[in-house]
């Protein structure tokens, strides 16, 4: 092995060089929720189309578009009926090569999301399955005989009750680990395998660079399917991600398929430690390339529960990820997606006075870290959560579902409390694009309602404004793509223990500073350290103390003596 660094990442074998997602910014588009060009009140892939220049202009690498595909949006897309169909209500197969077309023209890459632990339950295999065991395609899916008259182990759904369904027809319970309308495939059969190869194949020759893989560690069940002990009913994801398969699998996918195009794979790491997570994307491996890791977006987070959180332990985790990455391994770095809340409502302050500040600072969090950043729409506006009134205004079928779980021994008001803090639908409310109806998004009746403070908060007006959380944003991503320290400098935490101010240097150039309250902070930095000045952004530096005012981040050029 080489002592430099650069090529201590390219394993034996692999092509030489850096691979060009180390160096992408991502944003993620849910399409529902983007722009609707038909006055449907959904969002629609010639809404996407209409804003690649948006996009270009923001400066972002690859577009991660959450499922397009034909379904009953049972869970908004992940249940999928035909993956090799676009969605109707998003419009057309011709509308998505238009969409790709653009990006292409744009020097924009397209990933799109795998959902492949299930299908949807109209998905025509599933429709086969269930006719009868005999048939063909039964064992494209997980089937059990129930036991003492219930079903065949206590694993619980994540979207509420039982995760088998009995199918009176057959007489048989079938596995679902989330809805009863997403039964889980059968990883196992070697046809079910040979299927998702194919699929994959389809949209990589339509000239799509990779996938975001849903919950892709869940796909190799437990041997015999034990039932979970109390302890792990808790949090049964440790379980489910822990299949001995799994890695058998991804290898097996990157040589059939991955391995003979150039892409770049993120799996949701839902259930996997660092340590666990770190074997996915170990580059000697051939596996994925990147991780969603849960550690730091649910820190909070006890089942629909939300505790509370702490600076240095979120920076403990930033380290923590930044050690399991580790010289063959390689960080994404991002605070919200369609599964979280708005990252300035759950990280920074979402007051009126605060927010714009703060969005920022969250935003250069993001965008400062080693590993290639996700921003996920909205976050470039420091969009916030939704100010939900009632359990009756949640869409997602996840609110429900648990609330259903729970109402025997929870009062509603603090099951409202904690949805209304963590709840999914905070993230899916439509993108503010003007002070205008419903944001400009639609000019029907929007699937679900636009934020009330799309008048202040909307892309209209901060393109106008130079000090405005776009501008930040867009400024930082051209910033962060000029500078080797950011792309590829090693990151280290010069104050864990700090609870206000997040300190760290990227490679040996820069020092990047955030307030993470409203105080005003007189920082001191060491004496070991020589300031040459602001890199990005402006803050009052006197001797070896810089003053940062409250919610605001500075990175610094500086230098040891
Ligand atoms: O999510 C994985 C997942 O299980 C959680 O993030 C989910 O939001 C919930 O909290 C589980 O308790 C992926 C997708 O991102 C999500 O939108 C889907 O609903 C889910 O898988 C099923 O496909
Ligand atoms: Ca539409």
């Amino acid at each position: 092995m080489s002592a430099d660094p650069a090529s201590a990442e390219t394993p034996a074998g692999a092509p030489a060089g850096r691979p060009w997602w180390k160096d992408a910014v991502v944003y993620q588009i849910y399409p529902r929720s983007f722009l609707d060009t038909n006055g449907d009140g959904v969002g629609d892939l010639p809404g996407i189309t209409a804003k690649l220049d948006y996009l270009k202009a923001l400066g972002v690498d690859v577009v991660w578009l959450s499922p397009h595909f034909d379904s009953p949006n049972a869970d908004n897309g992940y249940d999928i009926r035909d993956y090799r169909k676009v969605m109707a209500q998003f419009g057309t197969m011709a509308d998505f090569d238009a969409m790709l077309a653009g990006m292409t023209a744009r020097g924009i890459r397209l990933i799109i999301d795998l959902v492949v632990n299930h299908s949807s339950d109209e998905h025509a295999w599933f429709v086969e399955s269930r006719k009868s065991r005999d048939n063909p395609y039964r064992d494209y899916y997980i089937w059990r005989d129930g036991k003492d008259g219930g079903p065949p182990n206590n694993y619980h759904a994540f979207f509420g009750g039982p995760a088998w369904t009995l199918d009176e027809g057959s007489g048989q319970y079938y596995l679902h680990y989330f809805a009863a309308k997403q039964p889980d495939l059968n990883w196992e059969n070697p046809k079910v395998r040979e299927e998702v190869h194919d699929l994959m194949r389809f949209w990589l020759d339509k000239g799509v660079s990779g996938f975001r893989m849903d919950v892709i560690p869940f796909i190799s069940k437990q041997p015999g399917l034990p039932d979970l002990t109390a302890e792990e009913r808790r949090a049964p994801q440790f379980v489910y991600a822990a299949g001995p398969k799994l890695h058998d699998y991804l290898r097996e996918m990157r040589q059939e398929v991955l391995g003979r195009y150039d892409t770049m794979t993120v799996g949701e790491a839902f259930g996997l430690r660092p340590d666990q997570a770190r074997d996915m994307i170990d580059s000697r491996r051939r596996e994925l390339d990147l991780v969603i890791n849960f550690d730091i977006v649910r820190m909070d987070i006890d089942g629909w529960r939300k505790t509370t959180w702490a600076l240095p332990r979120l920076k403990a985790l930033y380290t923590q990820l930044d050690q399991a990455a580790g010289p063959f391994g390689w960080n994404t770095a991002f605070l919200s997606n369609h599964d979280n809340p708005r990252s300035v409502s759950h990280f920074g302050d979402d007051d009126p006075g605060w927010v714009e500040r703060s969005a920022k600072t969250v935003n250069t969090l993001i965008l400062t870290q080693r590993g290639t950043p996700f921003l996920y729409q909205g976050e470039e506006l420091g969009m916030t959560n939704y100010p939900f009134q009632t359990l009756d205004d949640f869409d997602d079928l996840e609110v429900a579902g648990r609330w259903r779980d729970v109402k025997h021994r929870v009062s509603e008001e603090e099951y409202l409390t904690n949805a209304r803090a963590m709840g999914r639908d905070n993230a899916r409310t439509p993108m503010q694009w003007t002070d205008g109806p419903n944001g400009g998004f639609t000019t029907g009746k929007p699937w679900l309602p636009v934020n009330p403070n799309a008048a202040a908060i909307n892309a209209q007006e901060q393109a106008k404004r130079p000090d405005s959380v776009l501008a930040h944003t867009r400024a930082l991503i051209a910033f962060r793509r000029g500078s080797i320290d950011l792309r590829e400098g090693d990151y280290r935490d010069i104050d864990p223990d700090h609870d206000q101010v997040f300190a760290y240097r990227r490679g040996e150039g820069l020092l990047v500073l955030l307030n993470f309250g409203r105080e005003t902070v007189r920082y001191a930095l060491p004496d070991s350290l020589v300031i040459e000045g602001p890199a990005f952004g402006t803050a009052e530096i006197d001797g070896q103390t810089v003053t940062l005012a409250g919610w605001t981040s500075v990175i610094l050029a500086v230098r040891d003596t």
